[in-house]
């Protein structure tokens, strides 16, 4: 019990010094990772089931297509192996190959990785309702936590898992420092299996960060009011707007939220300064093309295995190999 407060009182310092230092620079800037509260949470599950947000289904008409095609690539002689999620989240896309899986008599550990323990916690009951003969132990942490604990691994193949185009939060120098970072920690023959959204109709990305219904500007003023509550932060939520953009150039699609009045905002004994219509920088959804992809896997030394499309070729399943 103690142990588990000091954690929380250690996470809440650091978001508080994430967020001073990323309000006090000259571009202000939080880290999209603080958007995953409970709140942030349930207003992201809101985001999966809107039209507008054409990832998840994407990604779902994926696995549904080719669940038995993975199950091959991952396991061809129904050998045990551990199939390790980066940002499991509720587990929808995963959860359809894991039954697969257990249809097949496939033997594995799942190990679910997330940022938010709600959403561990969630999807934990979920998977004990649903699959009660799944092995699983989740972890709470940061992906990069996560990876340095990856060599003591049981001598079977690893698989990872990392679904929903969650690489597109990274830049291009963070997106290579990841999957190479992911690449020499694993052995020869594990794989990688990367779900990522690809360049498009400018006009269709746009509109997937920027509802008519305003629940991904929701999302957004959340981490505002996050830091009202558990910073003590004095943000005027209707003084500031979403204010998504996107670069067919770079593929980068931006959210910020403006101040629309010059003010100044208080948080935790330190002011900080809004000229009217200054930024935060709040997330950065990066898309790809494959040709892009491709040289991502290959620079961080992995080969490309196979590449599942959804029927709109909105997004892409690529499964890498780390050579042998
Ligand atoms: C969960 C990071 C993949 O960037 O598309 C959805 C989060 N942000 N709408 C994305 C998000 C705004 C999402 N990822």
């Amino acid at each position: 019990m103690f142990e588990t407060i000091e954690k929380e009182v250690v996470k809440n310092k650091q978001f508080l010094s994430d967020v001073l230092k990323g309000l006090s620079a000259e571009t202000k800037h939080i880290s999209s990772k603080y958007f995953y509260d409970k709140k942030g949470d349930e207003i992201f599950q809101q985001i999966m089931h809107m039209d507008e947000y054409y990832l998840t289904n994407a990604e779902l008409d994926i696995f549904k297509s080719n669940k038995c095609e993975i199950a091959k690539i991952f396991s061809p002689d129904k050998e045990a192996f551990n199939l390790i999620e980066f940002g499991a989240g509720d587990g929808l896309k995963t959860k359809i190959l894991l039954k697969e899986l257990l249809n097949h008599e496939i033997p594995f550990d799942y190990v679910p990785v997330d940022i938010s323990q709600n959403a561990l916690d969630q999807l934990n009951s979920s998977l004990k309702e649903e699959m009660p003969n799944l092995s699983f132990q989740g972890i709470q942490g940061d992906y990069f936590e996560v990876l340095s604990r990856l060599k003591e691994s049981n001598g079977k193949r690893n698989v990872i898992l990392f679904l929903g185009s969650n690489i597109g939060n990274f830049t291009n120098e963070e997106a290579l420092a990841f999957t190479s970072d992911i690449g020499t920690k694993l052995n020869a023959g594990d794989l990688l299996l990367i779900g990522v959204d690809l360049k498009k109709d400018p006009r269709k990305i746009l509109l997937a960060y920027n509802d008519p219904k305003g629940i991904t500007a929701e999302f957004n003023y959340n981490l505002l009011r996050r830091i009202n509550r558990e910073l003590g932060g004095n943000f005027n939520i209707d003084t500031f707007e979403h204010h998504p953009t996107y670069d067919p150039v770079t593929g980068e699609c931006k959210s910020a939220l403006l101040s629309n009045i010059e003010q100044e905002v208080v948080i935790d004994d330190e002011t900080f300064h809004f000229a009217q219509w200054e930024a935060i920088h709040t997330e950065i959804s990066r898309k790809y093309s494959v040709k892009q992809l491709h040289k991502l896997a290959r620079k961080s030394g992995f080969s490309i295995k196979a590449d599942l499309f959804d029927t709109n070729q909105y997004f892409v399943d690529s499964i890498w190999e780390i050579s042998p």
